[in-house]
């Protein structure tokens, strides 16, 4: 029986594809990554990163039982054991190697950061409403002008055109002020090196 331990995500759902594909009898046993149970010791034992999905064959080669985990590695073995979507000769491997290696190291990887940047946007456009909320009551961060204010200022300066400021006028108000102050002016312009 081919057990598979996994939750809704891309690559929980990569193995998937394969077992369908290929009409494997499998059985789906959740993992939830949001409770933490993939870094139970049960999990552990076949996942040593504590990662999803991961793959046991009870009836492994020679009968014997296999454990898989990473994705690919787990398209790997099914093609191997189902002898399916992978080519029947060492060159249409080859070219299914070529392209699987080219889509796990290249592909998937830039999507992931692009997913990752776009979450880290909207992380920085709700910290920039906090900001903008705080502004609205007081001039400066801490009410007086502080090292509160000088610690962000020497980043956000470089965001002082951004679209972003349009609609968050007070916080556009407070990158201006801080900014051009002599201390930070000098300490924004200063050559150093
Ligand atoms: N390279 C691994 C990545 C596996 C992975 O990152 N799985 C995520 C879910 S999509 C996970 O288990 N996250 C939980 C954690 O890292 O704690 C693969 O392809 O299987």
């Amino acid at each position: 029986m081919l057990e598979l331990y996994t939750w809704g995500t891309t690559n929980g759902r990569r193995p998937i594809i394969m077992l369908e594909e290929a009409e494997m009898p499998y059985k789906i046993i959740p993992v939830d990554i949001q409770n933490g149970a993939h870094k139970t010791a049960q999990h552990l034992a076949i996942s040593p990163l504590g990662k999803i999905p991961a793959l046991v064959d009870t009836e492994g080669p020679g009968g014997k039982k296999v454990t898989m985990f990473e994705s690919t590695a787990i398209l790997l073995y099914l093609a191997e054991k189902s002898g399916k979507f992978y080519g029947p000769s060492p060159a249409k491997r080859a070219k299914v190697q070529k392209w699987l290696i080219f889509s796990v190291a290249n592909v998937l990887p830039t999507f992931a950061i692009m997913r990752q940047h776009k979450e880290l946007e909207e992380t920085a456009v709700k910290l920039l409403d906090v900001l903008e909320t705080q502004l609205s009551r007081n001039d400066f961060l801490a009410g007086d002008y502080s090292i509160a204010d000088m610690a962000p200022i020497t980043r956000l300066v470089q965001f002082s055109d951004h679209e972003w400021m349009k609609t968050r006028p007070n916080v556009a108000r407070w990158i201006n002020k801080v900014s051009s102050r002599p201390a930070v002016k000098k300490a924004l312009e200063m050559k150093i090196g």
